[in-house]
């Protein structure tokens, strides 16, 4: 059972959740007995979707599909997989305000950021596409003549796709459209709070003609489905973007099966304020990189370091910014800040508020909002905290709208601060000194740094991912993406008609 994307209620329109299905093997199925779960809106609890509790057998059924659908998939030139990922492309933008609205209903960001999300996943598809025609190898030369030496790309099989609630539409077809112009075949498991998101993403692509068994959805926890897709020994690799702990065990599982397993984690990403940096700038970049999405990107500000001859004048500014900071509905596009995700969230996020309360001085906000139309949904303040390095709000993820600021009395101190954590996914630094923003390039410990721009915001044609505990070393986004996705023959071509010995057979100089 499933309903399309373009659905009224999909508008806001509902007045019944819509129940969906799994997807495989290019059908909206239904298990006989099947248990279901409810997505919900975290603005006002409105129930968005129903879902299927996946089980092992699912699992089993629906990597079934996708291991059958491999070959031919595989088979298939990957310039004319690329025609199928634009006319998915097409299609995701014709619906990307029902999608984007989706987005914001499903998971509480504002509308802005919502429809943001829809183009993130647009922009990387298009990407690609164009990387159909590219999948590059490499020609190398041969110690020996007559030798002809080449790598091509070839896909790994199939994908597992585990994707968090955050990004609902553009971090799982990051995963997707590189997986699939790659030539594997796809299994993908969205966060349970998002799986309406995860529905009609995979409903665009059927609809745009992806052949039967090459996407295929199932839903339910990761405890049993996500653990069952990691212990496939026919799933080959295992994307995964999600919580530091469970990105851990996900790794440990796939390792038992030697499989190649991606992992985005988390950050504590932070923000240097140096004494000449141009504020107003700042203070822009602040806010929106702490309060985005409710605090709750990988790459959000959690950390502002702030040099002490700019503190007072910068933590006024902020303070006197979020007093007019508007909280509320996010369909609303006057809306800063919409709720969090869920009351999951709210709960964990309010018990860093206080562990910050006894560590640290709250400097704004700390509170649930609470009357009329707050009371049905998850609404935080933007909160700030003013501490000292080493505390636990300034070195663990909060995942919520909580900034940690500390004050510091130079480069050296803040670089040191910056980098003392287990984390490095993104950073920034507000300075017009031009040496010193090359100086911190070289020394800020984290997969991407900013100068003059907030910590979020990435561009999908860049590569994205982090260092310690934020991953294992991959790239998702940008032409590196690919790398995830395929393996790497070496082919050599000997046309020389006789044996040759590498290594043996030698000419020397003369
Ligand atoms: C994430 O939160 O995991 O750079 C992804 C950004 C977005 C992606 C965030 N483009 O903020």
């Amino acid at each position: 059972m499933r309903r399309g994307v373009l659905a009224p209620e999909v508008l806001g329109m509902a007045k019944q959740a819509e129940e969906f299905g799994l997807f495989i093997d290019g059908k909206w199925v239904t298990p006989s007995g099947a248990r279901h779960f409810e997505t919900v809106n975290p603005a006002d609890g409105e129930v968005v979707g129903s879902f299927v509790t996946g089980t092992e057998k699912d699992v089993d059924r629906v990597v079934a599909a996708a291991h059958r659908a491999f070959p031919a998939w595989k088979e298939t030139p990957a310039p004319r997989r690329g025609e199928i990922l634009l006319e998915v492309a097409r299609r995701m933008k014709m619906a990307k305000d029902g999608l984007g609205r989706l987005v914001t209903r499903e998971m509480g960001k504002v509308i802005s950021e919502g429809l943001g999300d829809v183009q993130e996943a647009i922009d990387f598809i298009e990407y690609m596409a164009g990387e159909g025609r590219r999948l590059f190898g490499e020609t190398v030369p041969s110690e020996l003549r007559s030798k002809f030496c080449l790598t091509v790309r070839q896909p790994k099989g199939v994908v597992a796709c585990i994707t968090p609630w955050n990004f609902p539409t553009a971090i799982p077809n990051w995963k997707i459209a590189a997986a699939l112009i790659c030539g594997n075949t796809v299994v993908f498991k969205p966060a349970s709070n998002t799986a309406r998101c995860g529905a009609e993403v995979v409903r665009v692509y059927e609809e745009a003609g992806v052949p039967p068994g090459v996407l295929n959805l199932v839903t339910g926890s990761g405890g049993v489905v996500g653990n069952a897709l990691v212990g496939d020994p026919r799933v080959r690799t295992v994307s995964f973007t999600g919580g530091v702990d469970t990105g851990r065990d996900v790794y440990v599982r796939g390792a038992q099966g030697l499989k190649m397993v991606h992992l985005e984690l988390g950050g504590k990403n932070p923000v240097i304020l140096m004494e000449d940096a141009d504020l107003p700038l700042a203070l822009d970049g602040v806010l929106f990189g702490a309060f985005g999405t409710s605090g709750q990107r990988c790459t959000a500000t959690s950390r502002l370091i702030v040099h002490r001859d700019v503190y007072d004048e910068f933590l006024g500014m902020l303070t006197e910014r979020l007093a007019r900071f508007p909280i509320g509905d996010p369909l609303d596009p006057k809306t800063g800040m919409g709720p969090v995700a869920s009351a999951d969230q709210e709960r964990k996020i309010l018990e860093y508020i206080e562990v910050g309360k006894k560590e640290a001085k709250l400097r704004y906000g700390g509170k649930k909002l609470t009357g009329g139309a707050y009371d049905r949904g998850h609404f935080l303040e933007p909160t700030i905290f003013e501490t000292k390095h080493g505390t636990r709000i300034s070195k663990e993820e909060i995942f919520g709208p909580v900034l940690s600021v500390i004050r510091v009395g130079d480069y050296a101190e803040a670089v040191h601060v910056a980098n003392d954590v287990e984390y490095g996914l993104s950073s920034a630094i507000y300075t017009q000194d031009v040496n010193r923003a090359f100086r911190a390039i070289e020394d800020l410990e984290a997969g991407i740094t900013y100068v003059n721009a907030p910590t979020i915001g990435a561009e999908v044609q860049l590569p994205f991912g982090g260092i310690k505990n934020t991953g294992n070393g991959g790239r998702e986004a940008g032409s590196v993406a690919v790398e995830e996705f395929s393996e790497i023959k070496t082919v050599v071509v000997d046309f020389s008609a006789r044996l040759q010995k590498a290594q043996i057979d030698s000419e020397t100089a003369a």
